[in-house]
């Protein structure tokens, strides 16, 4: 079975972090139709993309991406809306007013969720907000519109396209601490407002030999806030050279991941962040040391990650009143590895 058809046992959406250069490999655009149930633009909707030079969108490579997950009946994950990341120069670089920079932010969330309304699902409408001590990350945003601008943006995402899931977006706040605190305190007193927020998404770019435990005990904290959580960019890269003992340590990570998912029933989605080895972002920039971080290689070959996600999700589903129920992960598994390999870090 593929692994988008063991997901919906569970009723779990599962997607993967596409790019337009990769759907023109028929390889990856294969394993991007049958594996995966979601899709996430990698870059195609962040604003640098969307608006290299002012008042000029280019909405094909998006647009391409879109057309992909409804040829293939697939969710549509946008991300993400707000980010301090990944804009365009004459925006960073405009010495626009706070007022200016208050239009142009407005204009962009409407321009995005109305063009998309209907198609995608969910929205990143805020990206990474939280510094790690658990304040709030002193932005473009930040300074020009104060912390209500993550307010303010759901509340535009929503007015526009009231039918999509808004989600905050964040990393390094996977188990207990200060940052999972500030995320956390951020939620809350957004719904205490009553702000459109509907889940917070988690990404998971990890380290071989990084764990994951309390994954599912985090997630459940925001749960009981009454919002659904998703595992929005999993990813576990490695040192060069590969070997057996990694990818066995890798697929192990991988397995828990999807694990600590399954046990959380408001955990309605995991997205894995590229396809195959060949084109993953993880080689690129500061991190180009690592690599490896995939469910398939180079050539688009199914690594045992590949094979533990299919396992993990392939446990067995419970079903009640003819209703399908999660089944609690399968713990003290034979095939994890007692020790995991040395990582430099
Ligand atoms: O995978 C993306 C990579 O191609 C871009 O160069 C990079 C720019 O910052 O962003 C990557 O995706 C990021 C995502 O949008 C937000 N979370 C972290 C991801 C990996 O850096």
């Amino acid at each position: 079975m593929t692994l988008r058809d063991l997901a919906a046992r569970h009723g779990l959406s599962l997607g993967a972090a596409l790019t337009e250069r990769g759907l023109a490999v028929p390889r990856y655009r294969e394993l991007a139709a049958t594996e995966f149930s979601s899709v996430t633009p990698e870059n195609a909707m962040k604003w640098d993309h969307l608006e290299r030079d002012r008042h000029t969108r280019t909405w094909a490579r998006a647009d391409a991406i879109a057309r992909f997950a409804a040829q293939h009946g697939q969710e549509l994950r946008g991300h993400p809306l707000v980010w301090h990341d990944q804009l365009p120069h004459w925006l960073t670089e405009g010495h626009f007013t706070p007022a200016e920079l208050a239009t142009l932010l407005r204009t962009h969330v409407t321009t995005l969720t109305r063009r998309y309304a209907g198609t995608v699902t969910a929205w990143d409408v805020v990206n990474e907000p939280i510094e790690d001590d658990g304040s709030p990350r002193r932005t473009l945003w930040h300074e020009a519109l104060g912390p209500d601008y993550i307010a303010h943006a759901l509340t535009w995402a929503h007015a526009t396209d009231p039918a999509a899931r808004l989600y905050v977006n964040e990393f390094n706040a996977l188990a207990e601490g200060p940052k999972a605190k500030g995320l956390h305190d951020l939620a809350a007193s957004l719904l205490d407002r009553s702000i459109p927020l509907h889940g917070v998404g988690f990404q998971c770019h990890l380290l071989l030999g990084q764990e994951v435990p309390g994954l599912a005990r985090t997630l459940n904290r925001f749960a009981d806030l009454g919002l659904e959580v998703a595992v929005t960019e999993l990813s576990v890269r490695m040192l060069p050279p590969v070997t057996p003992a990694k990818l066995a340590a890798q697929a192990a990570t991988y397995r828990a991941v999807v694990e600590e998912c399954l046990a959380v029933p408001a955990c309605t989605g995991l997205t894995v962040w590229g396809i195959g080895d060949a084109d993953s972002w993880v080689p690129q920039g500061s991190r180009s040391r690592y690599g490896t971080p995939t469910l398939y290689d180079d050539a688009y070959r199914p690594k045992p990650a590949r094979e533990a996600m299919a396992r993990a999700l392939g446990a067995a589903v419970v079903t009640a009143c003819g209703r399908q129920v999660r089944a609690l992960p399968i713990r003290g598994r034979a095939d994890a590895p007692a020790e995991y390999p040395a990582v430099s870090r």
